[in-house]
């Protein structure tokens, strides 16, 4: 195998054919939901409910959809990489749940996920699949009205990327699918790959902002173009 330890980074893009809305196309959810008012620290603060209402929405859709076969192509590579002596690490901008409803064992959501929730006094997080309220309280330390999605908003640091770092160090390829590369600092990552003298490959439905940036791209439905390159990835 040319490539034996691969990091991967998804966007919205790659649930797109599972009938999650991306960020950025027409009608997308950017444009339903003016970023500053559903994903800001600020928004969140001058008006909790709607935020709340904001994810709600989108975490009842979680029951409604079903991975595509590219979640499931990404479970197949995790596996087969291993068996063959070599790594997968699969890092996520989605907060949905398909990569691990398609197969895979380790994802790192690096920008949370909608079926968590957070304390923000105690930093308490747990597991949640329903409708939250702006007034729930933490079954943690029991103080109200300070629950909150776990989700990354924009101005904030998003998770374990010092572990997403040195998986970049550590590859030999590093492979964008089915994201816009208009988001920092997950954008740059590819940047970083060049940088350390790895190979670069996009899978996207058309190309991305940072296209220029990759060895290689191949512009497609992920449901298509992941399949195809796993298979040729572990033949
Ligand atoms: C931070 C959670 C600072 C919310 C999201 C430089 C460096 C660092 C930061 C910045 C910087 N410049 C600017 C910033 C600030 C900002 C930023 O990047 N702004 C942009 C708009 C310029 N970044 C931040 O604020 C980040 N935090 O910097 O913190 C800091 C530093 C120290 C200490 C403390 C703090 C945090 C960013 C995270 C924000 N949260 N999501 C939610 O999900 O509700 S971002 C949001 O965009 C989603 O996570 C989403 O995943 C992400 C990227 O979007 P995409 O996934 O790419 O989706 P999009 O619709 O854009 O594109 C879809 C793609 O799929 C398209 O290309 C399309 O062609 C393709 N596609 C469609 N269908 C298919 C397909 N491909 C294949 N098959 C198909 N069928």
């Amino acid at each position: 195998m040319k490539h034996k330890n691969i990091v991967i980074l998804t966007g919205a893009g790659i649930s797109a054919e599972s009938g999650i809305d991306t960020f950025r196309a027409a009608g997308g959810l950017w444009e339903k939901h003016p970023v500053e008012q559903v994903a800001t620290p600020e928004g969140y603060a001058k008006d909790p409910e709607l935020v709340h209402n904001f994810y709600n929405m989108r975490r009842a859709a979680l029951k409604t959809v079903a991975p595509n076969p590219a979640h499931e192509a990404l479970g197949r590579l995790e596996t087969g990489l291993a068996e063959k002596g070599g790594m997968l690490t699969l890092v996520t901008q989605n907060v949905d749940d398909l990569h691990e409803r398609g197969g895979s064992k380790a994802v790192i959501h690096m920008h949370g996920m909608l079926t968590s929730m957070l304390c923000g006094v105690c930093e308490h997080r747990w597991p949640y699949f329903e409708d939250a309220k702006a007034d729930m309280s933490c079954p943690s330390c029991y103080v109200q009205n300070t629950c909150r999605p776990d989700i990354v908003w924009f101005g904030e640091m998003p998770y374990q990327m010092e572990t997403i770092e040195a998986a970049l160090a550590a590859c030999d390829l590093f492979v964008s699918i089915g994201t816009s590369g208009a988001v920092y600092p997950a954008a740059g990552f590819v940047q970083m790959a060049r940088a350390l003298d790895k190979d670069t490959l996009e899978l996207n439905l058309d190309p991305s902002q940072g296209s220029h940036h990759f060895h290689e791209s191949r512009h497609g439905p992920a449901s298509r173009l992941v399949p195809e390159w796993v298979d040729e990835v572990l033949k």
